[in-house]
């Protein structure tokens, strides 16, 4: 996609746990007015059709602000839904076989946090890469940390963009100084906010003091 760096800048990883449906998605809209670039949804207990029931609705959302929406895990879910991409782990599908069945046109965003990852995941035709966690995270998510150093090798190795993630908040985002990533991803500091808007508008503005 077209311009794809200038849209990983604030990228809202969603989590509806413990949130009423209008709630969620009202947050989601929130974020969006705050500054966010591009949202991924990413629901671990939900069935296929609420999985799709859900997207459909935050997809009705992101649409009209032509933020993309990118579907965590599930091809199937984001083919269902229309969804701009998709985002896959180490133990999801292989990146090459979704390109396969996705064609050119879906973003596909792979978790990588080893070089030699990052560079599979090129080769077989990912769009970006998202690389953590930085920092330890409270959200449910089967990870370990990646050092900066590493991330600085996983952006000098690939020649597509890369994003940061885990326990990234506004006020710890320093650690990133002269890594190049395209932009850092997200979930608790937003959706954990009070003020979603502001939530979004303050990373973003901590986001761009780092390249000054
Ligand atoms: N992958 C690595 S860390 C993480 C994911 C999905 C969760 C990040 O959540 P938070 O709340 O921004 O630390
Ligand atoms: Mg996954």
């Amino acid at each position: 996609m077209k311009n794809l760096e200038e849209k990983l800048r604030l990228y809202l990883v969603t989590n509806s746990d413990g949130l009423e449906e209008s709630v969620f998605l009202r947050k989601i809209e929130e974020a969006i007015k705050g500054g966010v670039t591009i949202v991924q949804i990413r629901e671990k207990d939900r069935s296929t059709r609420e999985y799709i029931e859900l997207a459909t609705k935050v997809h009705e959302i992101t649409r009209r602000y032509d933020v993309p929406l990118i579907v965590d895990d599930r091809i199937d879910v984001a083919m269902a839904v229309g969804a701009e991409g998709v985002h896959l782990g180490q133990s999801d599908m292989p990146v090459k076989m979704a390109r396969d069945i996705l064609g050119e046109n879906v973003i596909i965003g792979a978790t990588t946090k080893t070089v030699e990852q990052a560079r599979e995941a090129y080769e077989s035709g990912a769009d970006y890469l998202g690389v953590g966690a930085i920092y330890p995270t409270t959200t449910k998510v089967k990870t370990v940390l990646t050092s900066v150093d590493t991330l600085k090798d996983i952006c000098a190795s690939a020649p597509i963009p890369a994003n940061a993630i885990g326990g990234l908040a506004k006020d710890n985002l320093q650690i990133l100084k002269g890594a190049p990533v395209a932009g850092i991803c997200v979930v608790s500091a937003i959706m954990k906010a009070e003020d979603t808007k502001e939530a979004a508008a303050g990373l973003r503005r901590a986001y761009e003091e780092l390249a000054v």
